[in-house]
């Protein structure tokens, strides 16, 4: 079999996706998603103008070597535009290979160590009451597991708290992406942030109970000292996870929030490359790891980084926000469902204009995603209903004190 064309496909159902179709002489066709969120078109034009002409003619069961050629073979390395476009080749490959061989890909990853992965969804609210509305819809949707976010008094809009009750059918505050050429502005307060989580947490387990696995995401917005001080104000409310507390390309400051506190850690959402994580496991300094397949290379890194994980006894945690695709969310789902060491799957569920772009055999049934048992990654995209939702600039907010200073995240 060989590599006859390579497509990049730029659609805008709600958010920006990039897809990479690949076609061969068989006419087996493999999916890849390069997303990117604000900055999909430089990928998708460092797949157009630098990736597709070296794939055409390449056997595309050659998974590995095609990855260590278009690594290494650039010279330059690593980066989030590079290895996005790596990771979209790198699942169209796995795809092409089990609609070739007539299995879906978890059974080429080693069959499936459970029958389904657990979930976890994300619940905001302005207040209270609506905060536990959320929380309740997102547990009779079947979430075993629920991401608490919450407005803070003093903070005027807050990044992942949904702007009008979820109720109203508005799911995120993100979605539809905000349209528009700059990013939208919020302030932040650490010290109010801070003084604000544990009551809403505390609130929150009087609520429902002590057994509902809760997370938290803090958007890499505090210092070490800062995270190392939440999570110990968080352990009598035992949360499943505390994620992203701290830009975490200062893998060693991890060493002081560990030492401080029990509140297991997740982080690496925006990892692209294994070295991002090396202090970070060997050290134990984290439990789960939030990469995802889109953003690290594809399948074959993040298998291998998951496999290097296991021997720390560090879990899966994989990212699955609706800015990366139904393809993206399939391939860490199959790779999810073979690994031993998984642990948990963001599940927030596209929107519907999504479903009809993406096609997939995914199901989310009796509080368990699968990815299904159709062939390949088990998601088709249908070019036509793609091409009705064309591109918009879009993008996520950013945040400054409020004397202006622009802040992390
Ligand atoms: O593109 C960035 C978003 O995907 C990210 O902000 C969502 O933090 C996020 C999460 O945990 O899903
Ligand atoms: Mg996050």
């Amino acid at each position: 079999m060989r590599i006859t064309s390579a497509d990049i496909i730029v659609t805008s159902p709600t958010r920006n996706f990039v897809t990479l179709k690949i076609t061969t002489d068989e006419g087996i066709t493999g999916l890849g998603d390069a997303t990117l969120n604000g900055r999909e078109l430089a990928v998708a034009a460092y797949l157009r103008d630098h990736v597709a002409q070296l794939l055409i003619g390449r056997d595309p069961h050659r998974i590995e070597d095609t990855w260590q050629y278009l690594y290494r073979g650039a010279y330059w390395r690593r980066g989030p535009v590079t290895m996005a476009a790596i990771a979209a080749v790198d699942m169209a490959l796995w795809d092409i290979k089990g609609k070739a061989a007539g299995l879906p890909v978890y059974q080429l990853l080693g069959g499936a160590s459970r029958t389904g992965l657990m979930t976890y969804g994300h619940a905001s609210g302005r207040d209270l009451p609506e905060l536990f509305d959320s929380v309740r819809r997102h547990i009779e949707e079947g979430h075993q597991a629920v991401r608490i976010q919450s407005s803070v008094p003093g903070i005027p809009a807050l990044y992942g708290v949904a702007a009008q009750p979820q109720a109203s059918g508005v799911r995120y505050d993100h979605e539809p992406a905000g349209r528009g050429s700059r990013p939208p502005e919020e302030v932040w307060n650490t010290h109010a942030y801070l003084h604000h989580l544990p009551t809403v947490f505390e609130a929150v387990r009087n609520e429902f109970g002590p057994d509902l696995p809760l997370l938290h995401d803090g958007h890499h917005r505090m210092t070490p000292i800062q995270a190392a001080k939440l999570g110990k104000a968080l352990e009598p409310y035992d949360l499943f996870w505390l994620e992203d507390t701290t830009p975490a390309e200062h893998q060693e400051a991890f060493r002081l929030i560990r030492h401080h506190t029990t509140t297991p850690l997740a982080v690496g959402e925006v990892f692209n490359h294994a070295a991002d994580f090396r202090t970070l496991l060997t050290e134990r300094l984290i439990d789960y790891v939030r990469a995802a397949a889109t953003h690290f290379g594809g399948i074959t890194p993040l298998r291998k980084i998951m496999d290097t994980a296991a021997e720390y006894q560090i879990k899966s945690g994989f990212h699955g926000p609706t800015d990366i695709s139904p393809v993206g969310l399939a391939a860490q789902a199959h790779l999810g469902l073979a690994i031993h060491n998984f642990g948990i799957q963001e599940y927030m569920g596209h929107s519907e204009a999504t479903h009809t772009v993406f096609r997939q055999s995914m199901t989310f049934k009796d509080g368990l995603l699968h990815p299904g048992d159709t062939p390949g990654l088990g998601v088709e995209l249908d070019e036509e209903a793609a091409a009705a939702h064309p591109y918009q600039q879009a993008y996520l907010p950013c945040n400054r004190l409020a004397d202006g200073t622009i802040h992390d995240w």
